[in-house]
């Protein structure tokens, strides 16, 4: 039988400082693999920007059968609306995924989690990447991001009674019959984007899981820590009164 298909948008927004390795990477990897398309979303950058885009991605296209050619959205539409933007036009696969674009995620976690998916038996389960393995030493990232990332957590499980660890991961991958069922019902383009996710696909029946990942934090990171966690539990709170209302 031939693997379950697999649709991977990169959202990226002023990423053509960091993408290029990393793309290059996946593009090879994923090749192995077969069965994989990818797609980068440019989320709006300016003109410069999205032409620095261009003449990195070009080349890998003509070499890539796999690497479709990229989505450049007129405005910025925000990390959650860049990925869906990608996922609605994605072809009739089997799942939808997507991956940060800084690499801090390894093409090699991504081929893992591919992996992972096509052994699930049916009904098929949402797989998000988490770096809740706080002890181990796969996870590297700054302390203050980490204990954000662990209040964030914290509060994203108890207001939504959701038994998550990690929400924020950059990597998931998602059955997109359960993306189909849910995606009109989502709002959120920003950074909360994966909790509206997560909720949605929570009460729509489908199941979650998480898996626990290496992850290199790359420099140059376009969250603001205060700024963002700000919007994002202001988001969250969002999240969680809509869902009542349901
Ligand atoms: N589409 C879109 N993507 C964005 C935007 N801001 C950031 N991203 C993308 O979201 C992904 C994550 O952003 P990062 O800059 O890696 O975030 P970070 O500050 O490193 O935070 P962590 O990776 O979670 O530690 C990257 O692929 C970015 O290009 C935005 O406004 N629009
Ligand atoms: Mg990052």
């Amino acid at each position: 039988m031939p693997p379950a298909t697999v649709h991977l948008v990169i959202p990226c927004f002023h990423e053509s400082g960091r993408i290029g390795p990393f793309l290059t990477e996946l593009c090879a990897l994923m090749h192995e693999l077969g069965g994989v398309t990818i797609q980068v979303v440019e989320d709006g950058s300016d003109a410069a920007e999205t032409e620095r885009m261009r003449e990195i991605i070009t080349p890998l296209c003509r070499h890539n059968e796999h690497l479709l050619p990229p989505l450049f959205l007129p405005q910025n539409l925000g990390k959650g609306g860049a990925v869906y933007a990608g996922w609605d036009q994605a072809p009739p696969v089997d799942w939808l995924a997507f991956v940060d674009a800084d690499g801090s995620c390894s093409a090699t976690e991504v081929a893992n989690l591919i992996r992972r998916v096509r052994q699930q038996p049916v009904p098929l389960t949402a797989v998000f990447a988490s770096r809740w393995d706080q002890t181990s030493s796969k996870v590297q990232r700054q302390w203050k991001r980490r204990l954000m990332g662990r209040i964030f957590g914290t509060l994203v499980a108890t207001l939504l009674n959701i038994p998550i660890h990690d929400s924020q991961c950059g990597l998931k991958v998602v059955p997109r019959s359960a993306y189909l069922r849910i995606a009109p019902t989502l709002r959120i383009h920003g950074f909360a984007f994966d909790v509206e996710l997560l909720a949605a696909l929570h009460d729509s029946g489908c199941g979650f899981e998480e898996a626990s990942i290496a992850w290199h934090e790359t420099p140059g990171g376009h969250v603001h820590l205060i700024r963002d966690s700000i919007r994002m539990a202001r988001d969250v709170l969002s999240i969680r009164k809509h869902r009542v209302k349901r």
